[in-house]
């Protein structure tokens, strides 16, 4: 793997993934892309272009022209723009997935989309929920994430094409924001902590969300992308969790280091709704069996460092 094109590179993953792929493989040999034009950081520290992945000629073209063995397929809409918005988030998570695996077929390419814990519905076991277990979502979000994980194991057992995926949980970052999605809580509450001393959520006290920090999000990316193939049993897609949080706990977590912050509650029935449907704990044996996956932070390393970067950004 040398030639890399990362679609939806704008967001919060990409924003974070990019520049880890250019520090391992050269800048010259990273493509950023996405929908919308990006700041300096992506157009001058490597090549960056424009493109809508939901175009299968735009995506063949630039794969092409780019020579690339490799996509990071991160466009997508997230679950709680994807309740507000259902036909938007069918259309961008699967035209673009489609259009990704075609070229990928055509071009001898290998492809990382990341899942998500929303795959998985009110039926599925809550704790722990299992590598194979009942995927039956009721958000359009998860709807589309399994349909992508069929997809791309589709992609590899018919066609060959080297498809692999986790299951993300919520991922908490400092930088970028997070695009729409109901784990959103878990960074915006940080920014507010730092800049008002209180937050307000949207999600239950005890509403409990598998969790990870980006810098162990960004390592499984890599070391997945980078595992013998033939080590791999289940590729689309691994569950993946670094920690589980609740608003209450990680408030607590963050009081160790602001005593007098606070956190108050006005929650918002969507998106509560989506959390109880979701896993309180995913397990991670296969990921941790199949490529070594094995994360760095917990919930006490996670806040310390993300307080002190929001507090002092570099
Ligand atoms: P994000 O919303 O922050 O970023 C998505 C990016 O895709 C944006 O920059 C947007 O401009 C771009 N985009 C939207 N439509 C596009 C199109 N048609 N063509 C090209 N680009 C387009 O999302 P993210 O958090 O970076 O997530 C990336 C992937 O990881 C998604 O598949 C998401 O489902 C998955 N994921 C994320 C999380 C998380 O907590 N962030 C958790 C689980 C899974
Ligand atoms: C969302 O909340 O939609 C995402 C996810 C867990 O997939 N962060």
């Amino acid at each position: 793997m040398n030639r890399i094109l990362v679609t939806g590179a704008g967001g919060q993953i990409g924003s974070w993934l990019v520049p880890r792929l250019r520090e391992l493989y050269g800048e010259a040999n990273v493509l950023a892309t996405d929908v919308r034009h990006l700041g300096p950081d992506f157009t001058e520290a490597g090549p960056f272009q424009v493109l809508d992945a939901t175009q299968p000629k735009a995506v063949g073209q630039a794969v092409m022209r780019h020579d690339a063995d490799t996509v990071y397929h991160l466009a997508a809409i997230l679950s709680a723009i994807g309740e507000k918005d259902p036909r938007l988030a069918w259309h961008v998570n699967m035209v673009s997935l489609e259009a990704v695996l075609e070229v990928a077929r055509d071009q001898g390419c290998a492809v990382f989309t990341p899942s998500s814990i929303g795959v998985f519905g009110p039926d599925t076991p809550k704790n722990p929920t299992p590598q194979d277990t009942v995927m039956r979502p009721t958000t359009m979000y998860g709807i589309t994430k399994v349909a992508g994980e069929l997809l791309c194991d589709y992609y590899h057992t018919r066609f060959g094409v080297d498809t692999r995926g986790v299951r993300f949980p919520g991922l908490i970052s400092y930088g970028a924001p997070p695009g729409g999605g109901t784990t959103d809580w878990a960074v915006e509450i940080f920014y507010e902590a730092v800049a008002e001393g209180s937050y307000t959520c949207f999600l239950e006290a005890d509403a409990q969300l598998d969790m990870m920090y980006m810098p162990d999000a960004v390592d499984a990316l890599v070391a997945i992308m980078e595992a013998d193939a033939s080590k791999l049993v289940h590729r689309n897609a691994f569950n993946v969790t670094g920690m589980q949080l609740t608003p209450e706990g990680l408030a607590a977590e963050i009081r160790k280091h602001m005593p007098d912050f606070q956190i108050d509650y006005d929650v918002d029935p969507v998106r509560q709704a989506i959390a109880e449907s979701w896993p309180d704990r995913i397990d991670d044996t296969a990921a941790r069996e199949e490529w070594g996956w094995d994360p760095s932070y917990d919930a006490s390393a996670m806040t310390a460092d993300m307080l002190k970067h929001i507090e002092a950004p570099a």
